[in-house]
């Protein structure tokens, strides 16, 4: 299995052990880590890897709900949707100024999407099939994602915790648009509750993938957990997930596609089926059902964005060479 987050990596950090423990004292005392004080190479490295993964996955997941922007059933969800589509372009580039203040550049960042060496969600790379998806995504693509990016708030690393703020006030109202949409069609005729059945068969095992590998096989989660990148596990968020999502599927009047899911009064929790790991790593790794669609959709993105590229660059170079000849032209 490839990983990401080596670009622009220094080998030759002196990192002695009190400079690490010296790194950590900090992170234990709660203090934000900022762009210019020295950090250990893991450390930065980690979060290239998962700002860099996160970007990616805010640019990719406009994807399969742009697909839909043309067909909304209405100008309410049509404009409704074109502000979150947006909003998800927005949160991308937070993300990306985000990894820049690490010594990455966004160019090295696409570049190694476009080589298929970063990875971004899982999630992505399911089809939306039907105006139902744009409701099954809303609710739980999104509300996984809040999941996962409240804690973020709290990230030891500055940039990173700043720029998650905003992402998840956007994100709470990219939830409550696509659950209105889902309550719109269970309330509807039996056709309608049907497309939410299915969009809900369909969306919540992926929903549930989007949380990492389980914890015993999770590479990264102790070491992040350790920093505070991380401040829940990828097991306890998808607990937290199941504990508040199943209330709101019943509300529905809908039926969660796993037999296993029970309320277990002992543990206080939902109990809840094995996930398809097979599936999940065949997605990860390249062979979920859109990713050839969707690498090939951003490569076109970045070829036809080319142009626009040179010509800040030629701008910035006149800017430039006109500055100069006035200064000179001053002396
Ligand atoms: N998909 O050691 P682990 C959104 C990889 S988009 C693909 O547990 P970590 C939205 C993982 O990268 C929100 N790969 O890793 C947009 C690692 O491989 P590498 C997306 C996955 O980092 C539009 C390996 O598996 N959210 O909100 O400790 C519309 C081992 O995993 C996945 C984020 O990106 C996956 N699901 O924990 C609607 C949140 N899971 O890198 C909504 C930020 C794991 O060694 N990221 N892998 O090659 C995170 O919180 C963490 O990176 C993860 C994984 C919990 C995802």
């Amino acid at each position: 299995m490839y990983s990401q987050g080596l670009i622009g990596a220094k080998t030759d950090s002196a990192e002695d052990q009190a400079f690490l423990d010296a790194f950590q004292k900090r992170i234990d005392a709660e203090e934000k880590i900022e762009p210019n004080d020295p950090m250990p190479e893991g450390y930065r490295r980690t979060l290239v890897r998962q700002i860099g993964q996160h970007a990616h996955s805010e640019i990719v997941g406009m994807l399969p709900e742009g697909n839909w922007i043309t067909r909304a059933p209405s100008l309410r969800r049509k404009a409704a949707l074109l502000a979150k589509v947006q909003d998800e372009g927005g949160h991308g580039l937070y993300l990306y100024s985000a990894a820049e203040t690490l010594g990455v550049s966004r160019e090295e960042m696409t570049e190694e999407l476009l080589a298929g060496k970063a990875k971004y969600s899982s999630i992505f790379n399911y089809p939306t099939l039907t105006w139902a998806d744009i409701g099954a995504i809303g609710w739980l693509v999104d509300g996984a994602a809040i999941m996962n990016q409240i804690p973020l708030c709290r990230c030891s690393y500055g940039p990173y915790a700043r720029a998650m703020i905003r992402v998840c006030k956007e994100e709470s109202f990219h939830q409550r648009q696509g659950y209105e949409i889902m309550m719109t069609l269970a309330n509807g005729t039996p056709e309608q509750k049907e497309m939410a059945q299915d969009a809900l068969n369909r969306w919540w095992w992926p929903s549930l993938m989007m949380f990492g590998p389980h914890d015993s096989d999770s590479q990264h989660g102790d070491q992040s957990m350790r920093w505070k990148i991380k401040r829940f596990t990828n097991d306890e968020l998808r607990q937290q997930f199941v504990d508040s999502t199943v209330p709101q599927g019943e509300f529905l009047g809908l039926t969660f596609p796993d037999p296993n899911l029970k309320w277990n009064e002992e543990r206080g929790h939902y109990d809840f089926g094995e996930i398809d790991w097979d599936e999940f790593w065949r997605v990860v790794k390249g062979g979920g059902p859109m990713n050839k669609e969707r690498l090939a959709a951003r490569q076109k993105a970045w070829d036809e964005g080319a142009w626009v590229r040179e010509a800040a660059l030629a701008h910035a170079e006149k800017r430039k060479a006109r500055a100069e000849a006035a200064k000179m032209a001053a002396e």
